[in-house]
């Protein structure tokens, strides 16, 4: 059934609450739909969270003409929009869905806003429970597997061996964060290594230059203070056939 919006939910700190999506220790993906109206002196915001550590999406479908949604993380939990919380939205694009891969149990704001005349709304959300998976091909920059903005926590299962030595994930910060990757590997006869780059001069490339930091320590710890700009990070193998986790936050 579906939830009817409740005013006044027009700004991040009165945002109407949707709580967790998913029961704890639950396997299947859960929907919540909620349906409303924008205008336009009125907004709409929600927040959610998965419910769970281990979610392999999130999915947002808006439907209704002239409406658009932004999806937003109080990094600084402020109750208030700032630079770099903002995540991804639909800009008037025709297909209104987006996907968060390997999303963790981060708070979540949606904004309904109306981009024509006023409208009636459906917003889907959908968490689904287990562990982000990568995709191949991804063995070179040009493949990486891109996650968008980095804000929270994301995290992937994916493996590498001799016959597929490495996966390469991307993400993009707008603003200054403190960002946070580890590799675990699961079998300890097994090893890979973990690299961080920035494509400093944006051609695609990562020259040596822009290797920005080696993870260190048994799960390749990488922590640094990093700012805006498109990352890249390279899972490489060492020995072995490896089954990994890579988990990555930015945090404010
Ligand atoms: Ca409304
Ligand atoms: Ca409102
Ligand atoms: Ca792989
Ligand atoms: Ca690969």
């Amino acid at each position: 059934m579906a939830i009817q919006e409740r005013e006044p939910n027009n700004t991040m700190a009165t945002a109407q609450n949707l709580f967790g999506l998913l029961p704890t220790g639950g396997t299947r993906s859960v929907t919540k739909t909620i349906e409303g109206s924008v205008s336009g002196a009125d907004t709409d915001f929600f927040r959610f969270l998965p419910g769970n550590q281990a979610t392999s999406k999130i999915t947002i479908t808006l439907t209704g003409t002239n409406s658009n949604f932004f999806l937003y993380r109080d990094a600084n939990h402020n109750g208030q929009i700032d630079p770099g919380e903002f995540i991804d939205g639909t800009f008037g694009r025709a297909s209104k869905t987006i996907t968060l891969d390997g999303s963790g149990d981060n708070i979540y704001h949606v904004q309904v806003s109306k981009s024509g005349s006023a409208a009636n709304y459906k917003l889907d959300i959908t968490a689904t429970p287990g562990l982000g998976s990568e995709r191949e091909p991804n063995n070179s920059p040009s493949q990486a597997q891109d996650i968008g903005r980095l804000n929270g926590f994301r995290n992937f299962g994916g493996s590498v061996s001799s016959s597929d030595r490495i996966d390469y994930y991307r993400f993009r910060l707008d603003t200054n964060r403190d960002v946070s990757l580890s590799l675990n590997v699961k079998s300890s006869t097994t090893n890979a290594g973990l690299k961080l780059y920035r494509d400093a001069n944006s051609n695609g490339r990562l020259e040596a230059n822009e290797l920005v930091a080696t993870g260190t320590g048994s799960n390749d710890l990488i922590r640094k203070q990093l700012g805006t700009g498109d990352y890249f990070v390279e899972v490489a193998q060492v020995s072995g056939s490896v089954d990994y986790r890579l988990n990555m936050s930015a945090l404010a």
